[in-house]
């Protein structure tokens, strides 16, 4: 691990605040091309390490993490998929995501593994990673001078000054609450409901992944690995972990699922068990001055469509585009575009986030209409092969 040393680094041109999975790419990205940068993490390396969130890696992602040099392990354990189960009403329709998007698969690669790989290669490179980096402040992001304060228990208080920072440090981080709420306009909608997250190292129900609409409530089957697996159910947000034993998850599990699916559950003690609540969010501009946002610091979509992690490597493509550009030849039109560039494709991740939330679960006061609504969504989707086709491009990753 890097520390900055004590006597220098008073200046640098990149300030990243974050370190997942947004701001280590972005890091690598910009150090691979000469960038000075520094990443200030709140948490220590082991808390990052020790959250278990994302599972699908859209294959522009996969592209990314290699083009960076990180792709190795994840070609070697990493699962490509290429396609998927949606249950309902006792049957499954498949999604063939490869024939349905030309040629395109997703890879099943915990977001665990890509930020311990990006540590890793952060290390290897010798890029100063700052952890516990407390009281985290932006300075004059708004002229040509920007700096960032924080203290660590090793350094104490500390200024950096810098050209730009890079907002990474998700939904609850300080950078996006560093802009004025008059030049931000936010979009959000909140979902009743949130989901319930378990893994178990027991083989999965099945090697696809089971995407189960139930009236009691929506399921989902997915993997780390062939020897652990991660389910999820919706639940209620009075919800609590401790309401849940493993024996009550795994009874409500097997009834929202077909029994030829069920039939092949392997229970087993959880060894990690959360509960996520869902909404979509986005916050525009994505910059301000000299400080840039990416990743869950701009943006947030449930986790149905397994878009999250996919978006914060989509934003730091764009940013990271940019400011190779600005330092490589002076030219800042890509930074001047960044905003616009990463929205268009944000949204268009939401929108799928949303019409997939907004299908697959139960909404309690949604009432009959609401119902049929969702059957007939179903029922088109099943008889459409070009809807089938929208969802799998969606899916596994629309272009940058
Ligand atoms: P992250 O939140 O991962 O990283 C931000 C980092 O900034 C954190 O390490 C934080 O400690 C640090 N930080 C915060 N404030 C700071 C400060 N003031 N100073 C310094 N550092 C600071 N996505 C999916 O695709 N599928 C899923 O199943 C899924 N499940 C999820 C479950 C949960 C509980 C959550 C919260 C998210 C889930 N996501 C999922 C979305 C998730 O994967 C995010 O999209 C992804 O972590 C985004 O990466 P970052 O933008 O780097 O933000
Ligand atoms: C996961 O494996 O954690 C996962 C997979 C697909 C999703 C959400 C989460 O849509």
């Amino acid at each position: 691990m890097n520390e900055i040393p004590l006597q220098s680094a008073n200046r640098t041109q990149v300030v990243v605040v974050g370190g997942g999975p947004a701001g280590l790419l972005l890091a690598l990205l910009l150090h691979r091309a000469g960038i000075e940068c520094v990443v200030l993490e709140r948490r220590t390396r082991d808390y990052v390490l020790s959250r278990i969130r994302a599972g699908v890696l859209e294959q522009g992602t996969t592209d990314l993490l290699r083009s960076a040099g990180v792709g190795a392990r994840m070609d070697r354990e990493g699962l490509v998929h290429e396609g998927l189960d949606i249950a309902w009403r006792g049957e499954t329709l498949h999604i063939d995501l490869r024939e349905l998007s030309g040629g395109k698969t997703v890879m099943v690669y915990g977001q665990t593994e890509v930020t311990h790989d990006l540590y890793d290669a952060l290390d290897e490179a010798g890029v100063p990673v700052l952890h516990e980096a407390e009281d985290v402040r932006l300075h004059d992001v708004e002229g040509d001078a920007p700096f960032v304060t924080f203290r660590t228990m090793a350094t104490g208080e500390r200024r950096i000054e810098c050209d730009f920072v890079a907002g990474c440090d998700g939904f609850h981080g300080v950078c996006r609450a560093t802009i004025p709420a008059e030049k931000l306009e936010t979009f959000e909608r909140v979902y009743p409901f949130g989901w319930l997250g378990v893994l178990v190292r027991k083989p999965p129900i099945q090697e696809e992944l089971v995407y189960a609409h139930h009236s009691r409530g929506f399921a989902l089957c997915s993997l780390r690995n062939p020897q652990l697996s991660r389910y999820y159910v919706q639940c209620s947000l009075e919800d609590r972990v401790e309401d849940w034993s493993d024996e009550r998850f795994f009874d409500e599990l097997a009834i929202r699922l077909p029994d030829r699916i069920a039939a092949n559950l392997q229970r087993g003690p959880s060894i990690e068990k959360s509960i996520a609540p869902l909404r979509s969010f986005v916050a525009e501009p994505m910059r301000h001055g000299r400080l840039f946002l990416a990743g869950d610091a701009a943006h947030i979509v449930p986790p149905t469509g397994a878009k999250g992690l996919n978006l914060a490597v989509s934003d730091v493509h764009y940013l990271s585009r940019a400011l190779i550009a600005h330092y490589h030849e002076r030219d800042d039109g890509f930074l001047d575009s960044y905003s616009t560039d990463a929205l268009a494709r944000v949204w268009k991740a939401e929108r799928f986030s949303w019409w997939f939330t907004s299908m697959i679960h139960r909404f309690e006061d949604d009432g009959s209409f609401g119902q049929r609504i969702q059957e007939a969504e179903f029922d088109f989707l099943a008889s459409s092969k070009a809807a089938q086709t929208a969802l799998a491009e969606n899916y596994v990753g629309l272009p940058f």
